[in-house]
């Protein structure tokens, strides 16, 4: 085949949900066609390196199932049969349907559903313009950062933590509750630059031997949701070896004699019964950290995903606020760096259109919302039409058995925006065809590092497709809405928000592309105190003064969470009929549920598979490659079983969210996880399930 022809070599950024938001060197090959996708060598975190799914980008974007016009149903809900229409139809009719449900139920009985698909802030945020504008129901956006921010802050006092490129200066990494080989390459590239130029020693901690576990110096393989325990016995062996920075800790934090007692019988041989792991490695591990106090600590989502997870963040956390690790160049902690960008979005998100006091409807339980659970509605009525973009909750939402059921409605208006049929989609009455992120402007900020950078519209769309800031126009015209912002161009938009949030217009950095947003490294490090009023970390958390650093809800009686950093025992019960507990990890070459339709991608993932111990395959009469069963009182899931030894007895993982019909009965994985609100303030315990395994 002859090589094709590359007509230049444009800058954008990665628009996934990921925490790298990747720097990319994209080959234009014509107005409508890209060639190779690569890492953007001379930006200092990307580093010339990009995961293999969006080198392979062209797959997706020149995909041959991509929606390219608007389709309104015919026929059944789901069934699958569509007629093509104009925009204008599909807009004046969508229109008409919300003026009317509105007038008959009340605005609030229409709830814009999104998430991060594109995290892009113009086309992902821009749909709050329009609900605000009409008082629509509000989305509490818990699904992904909600447990794992609130156990962070709660210490802290800020989303913010120590510039990850400054990991290349460690003598300790410690990855822990992710898996970045799969989740976020860029961290690997960091840390082996440790490894390679000062011999730093990598820890990784998870609940199976996964593919960063494989490139560590110490591998701990703990049970599911036991992350506190093994923080707590740390920081017992530290304060008992004499490797507690206790000045440190007397200036920096509230350490008093209460929570060093508290510690007293957290011994290692208590943390092993709870971890599985043995007493030996909790003590090799915290000598490292407590020896090198250039530990840093890269603190990942996983762990979190636990109805523990706000406490087991908090207290993985509190290590490094022990041993001082803080005060030193490649020391401290890292989650996200979201708490930093100070950007005003009150006109992108139309923030003064409302009086916010609309219903906020958790996003996670949309399973139960949709099915009219009482709850879950917060006391008012049906959800009567939903606005869907960037987001496939048929797919990535828990309880998945209730969400099928919720779609279902005959009564239930639904409009998907999208790239793909999804499953989501499938579900509409009307699905119209978006861009992807070549196909328009937008500007991304970077959780996993400190960069805001822009990424032009660089090839024309297939078709119709439309970018979402495009539909919100439309749509705001049609319903009645007024206002510039809506009928500003992309870049219009992006520079309007970067002046106002006094970074300066699109204009100035026009040949960058970024602005670099990095703190003073000592603000990095609070080396002049933590984000509190008194400037000191947190070992015994005030919640209720972390849920007002962001305005958002409790979903338990504040009572019930743990005083100090602790292993909290909350998770769901394995018990007789059920005996496993079931986590689901990120697939390699799938994004959540995107990528699950390129060819690449499917053949790495192939069909959905559970790992589970040889040991528990044996005493259940499990080959490899047999099919079982996974199920509890949600429902039953159909896996392939694959053999692994890196994992714990009694422990199955199963990687990534495939298509629905991936699975022979049609059932996701996510048919098995609970909605329950996760404690303190929502998110779902994605990793924390309790299920029955046999052979099918
Ligand atoms: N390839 C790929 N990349 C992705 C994604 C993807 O699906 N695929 N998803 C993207 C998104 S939206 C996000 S938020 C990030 C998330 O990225 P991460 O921060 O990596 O979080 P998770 O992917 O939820 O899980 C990470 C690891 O936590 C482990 N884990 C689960 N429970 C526990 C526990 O109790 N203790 C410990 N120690 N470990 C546990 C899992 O086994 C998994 O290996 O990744 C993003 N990047
Ligand atoms: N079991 C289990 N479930 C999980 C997780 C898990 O670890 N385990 N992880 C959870 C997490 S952390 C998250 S963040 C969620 C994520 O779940 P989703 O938000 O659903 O994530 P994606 O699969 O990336 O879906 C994004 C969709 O947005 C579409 N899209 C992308 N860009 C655009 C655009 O510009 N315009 C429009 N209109 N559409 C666009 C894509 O085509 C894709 O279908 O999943 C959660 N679900
Ligand atoms: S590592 Fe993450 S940000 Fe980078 S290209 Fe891959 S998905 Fe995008
Ligand atoms: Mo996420």
């Amino acid at each position: 085949m002859n090589k094709p022809i590359v007509r230049s070599v444009e800058r954008s950024v990665c628009p996934h949900d990921c925490p790298s938001t990747c720097a990319l060197d994209v080959e234009i090959l014509d107005d409508h066609t890209i060639g190779r996708v690569r890492g953007a060598k001379d930006d200092p975190y990307t580093a010339g390196v990009i995961c293999e799914k969006v080198a392979r980008y062209a797959e997706r974007v020149h995909h041959p199932n991509r929606v390219t016009h608007p389709l309104k149903r015919v026929g059944a809900k789901g069934a699958g049969h569509w007629k093509q229409v104009s925009w204008d139809e599909a807009l004046d009719d969508i229109a008409e349907r919300f003026l009317q449900i509105e007038k008959e139920h009340g605005a609030e009985a229409i709830w814009p559903y999104f998430y991060a698909g594109t995290m892009g802030h113009v086309m992902r945020d821009g749909i709050e313009r329009l609900r605000n504008a009409k008082s629509y129901s509000r989305q509490y956006g818990t699904i992904c950062s909600m447990i794992s921010w609130a156990g962070f802050v709660t210490g802290t006092g800020k989303l913010m933590g120590v510039n990850p490129e400054e990991m290349a200066k460690s003598d300790v990494v410690v990855i822990w509750g992710t898996n970045p080989v799969h989740t976020q390459v860029n961290v690997m590239t960091h840390a082996m630059r440790a490894r390679k130029e000062r011999g730093a020693k990598i820890v990784v901690v998870d609940i199976y031997n996964t593919a960063t576990m494989q490139q560590a110096d110490l591998g701990l393989i703990l049970r599911p949701g036991t992350d506190g325990a093994l923080a707590c016995a740390v920081m017992h062996i530290l304060l008992r070896d004499g490797l507690a920075d206790r000045e440190y800790m007397s200036k920096f934090t509230d350490f008093n004699p209460e929570f060093e007692s508290h510690l007293e019988d957290k011994t290692p041989k208590w943390a092993a019964q709870i971890t599985g792991l043995a007493v030996e490695q909790i003590e090799e591990f915290a000598a490292l950290v407590g020896q090198n106090r250039k530990s840093y600590f890269r603190l990942g989502y996983g762990f979190t995903r636990q109805r523990n997870g706000a406490v087991a963040m908090h207290s993985a956390l509190s290590i490094p606020a022990m041993t001082g690790a803080w005060m030193e160049e490649g020391g401290g902690a890292f989650h996200s760096n979201s708490g930093t960008w100070a950007l005003d979005k009150t006109d992108l998100e139309g923030k003064d259109l409302t009086d916010g006091s609309a219903r906020l409807l958790d996003m996670c339980e949309i399973g139960p919302i949709l099915t009219g659970e009482k709850q879950a509605l917060k006391g008012g009525g049906a959800v009567k039409a939903l606005l869907i973009q960037n987001t496939n909750p048929m797919v990535v939402a828990p309880e998945q058995a209730k969400v099928k059921q919720g779609f279902a409605r005959e009564d239930l208006f639904t409009v998907v925006h999208e790239q793909f049929m999804t499953e989501t989609a499938k579900m509409a009455d009307y699905v119209l065809p978006a861009t992807m992120f070549l196909e328009h402007s937008d500007y991304y900020t970077r959780g996993g590092h400190t960069r805001i950078l822009y990424g032009p519209k660089l090839i024309e769309a297939p078709g119709e497709a439309k970018s979402n800031h495009w539909l919100f126009a439309q749509l705001a015209r049609r319903l009645g809405v007024s206002s510039d912002v809506f009928e500003m161009s992309d870049d219009e938009l992006i520079d309007h928000t970067f002046v106002k949030s006094d970074i300066g217009s699109l204009s100035n950095f026009a040949e960058t592309r970024f602005v670099d947003r990095a703190n003073a490294q000592d603000i990095a490090h609070y080396r002049s105190g933590f984000a509190w009023s008194d400037g000191k970390y947190r070992f015994a958390p005030n919640w209720e003064e972390t849920r007002q650093t962001k305005g958002v809800e409790w979903v338990c009686d504040p009572s019930i969470m743990p005083k100090f950093a602790d292993h909290w025992d909350v998770n769901e019960k394995c018990d007789e009929l059920h005996p496993f507990r079931l986590a689901t990890s990120p697939a390699r070459a799938f994004l959540n549920s995107s990528f699950n339709e390129t060819p690449g991608s499917q053949k790495r993932e192939g069909q959905p598979k559970a790992l589970l111990h040889p040991l528990d395959a044996a005493r259940l009469q499990i080959g490899n490659g047999d099919w079982i069963q996974v199920g509890n009182k949600r429902g039953e899931v159909t896996l392939s079983a694959v053999l692994y030894d890196g994992i714990q007895t009694s422990v199955i993982i199963v990687e990534g969210l495939h298509k629905n019909d991936s699975h022979p009965d049609s059932s996701g994985i996510n048919t098995l996880i609970g909605s329950d609100p996760v404690p303190p303030f929502g998110g779902a315990a994605f990793h924390d399930c309790a299920v029955w395994v046999s052979r099918s």
